[in-house]
């Protein structure tokens, strides 16, 4: 691994927000390309807090304070990916399912459609079937967004869907899910309209479900 990109990796280990920000904005100014710190420094480093948590090095707190330099890296990383003035491609609801306070996963899926032209009502974690159905229907979204990082909130994916479904929105959006503990197949038992494994390739999803 490149020097800088070490650093940011281990600063998000080390939990040191003022660390990883100026490090990745070292980064940027050395012309690195931000998907390559996202993927090759900042995912990686999630990946080992969570092995540290499973292994009972690291508990909540730990996870929450290296949960929170991901973010200041990703708030650095944010302006270079967002692109301006492009046209809007579509209209996009997204949310972690209620229950689910785990919001990296979605923020970064959030930033890579807002960097391909989609426009983002991100509702937040947490988020109840109603407060979807709300969005949708007071909005001219045609995309809704659900992220779950826990096997026990999965299920308000397939809450959230049925709740479309009774308020007679489901034709009016395509559904995408994802999260670490998700796959196709159960993407497919609960009759969303696609599964993603990461941000990138939600994006390639994204855009294919609205024709773009
Ligand atoms: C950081 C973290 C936390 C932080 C979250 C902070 C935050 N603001 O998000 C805090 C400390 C709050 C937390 C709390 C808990 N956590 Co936690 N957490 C994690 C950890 C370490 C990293 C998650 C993460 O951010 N990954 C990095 C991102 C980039 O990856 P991602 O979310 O998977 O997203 C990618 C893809 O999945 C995809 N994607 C995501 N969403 C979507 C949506 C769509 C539509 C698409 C297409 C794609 C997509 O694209 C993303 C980018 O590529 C994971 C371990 C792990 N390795 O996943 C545990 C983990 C998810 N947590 C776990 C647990 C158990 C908990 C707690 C229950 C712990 C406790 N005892 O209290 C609580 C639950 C709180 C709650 N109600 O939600 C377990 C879940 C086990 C399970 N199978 O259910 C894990 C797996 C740890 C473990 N190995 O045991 N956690």
């Amino acid at each position: 691994m490149e020097p800088i990109l070490k650093e940011i990796y281990q600063g998000i280990i080390d939990a040191e927000q003022d660390i990883v920000r100026e490090k990745v904005q070292q980064a940027l100014n050395m012309e690195m390309e931000a998907g390559k710190i996202l993927n090759e420094a900042m995912v990686p480093a999630m990946t080992e807090v969570g092995r540290l948590f499973e292994e009972g090095e690291y508990f909540v707190p730990e996870m929450l304070v290296c949960a929170r330099a991901m973010q200041a890296g990703m708030s650095v990383l944010k302006p270079v990916m967002v692109e301006q003035n492009l046209q809007s491609v579509g209209r996009v609801v997204a949310g972690t399912v209620k229950g689910d306070l785990h919001d990296i996963g979605k923020n970064l899926v959030c930033m890579m459609l807002e960097g391909a032209a989609f426009e983002i009502y991100d509702l937040g974690s947490d988020v109840s079937p109603d407060a979807f159905v709300d969005k949708v229907k007071n909005s001219d979204a045609n995309v809704v967004v659900m992220s779950a990082l826990l096997t026990t909130t999965m299920p308000n994916m397939k809450n959230t869907i049925e709740a479309l479904k009774a308020a007679g929105l489901r034709d009016k959006v395509k559904v995408m899910v994802g999260g670490a503990p998700l796959t196709q197949k159960y993407a497919d038992d609960i009759g969303a309209d696609g599964y993603a494994p990461d941000a990138s390739r939600a994006v390639a999803l994204a855009k294919r479900l609205v024709g773009a």
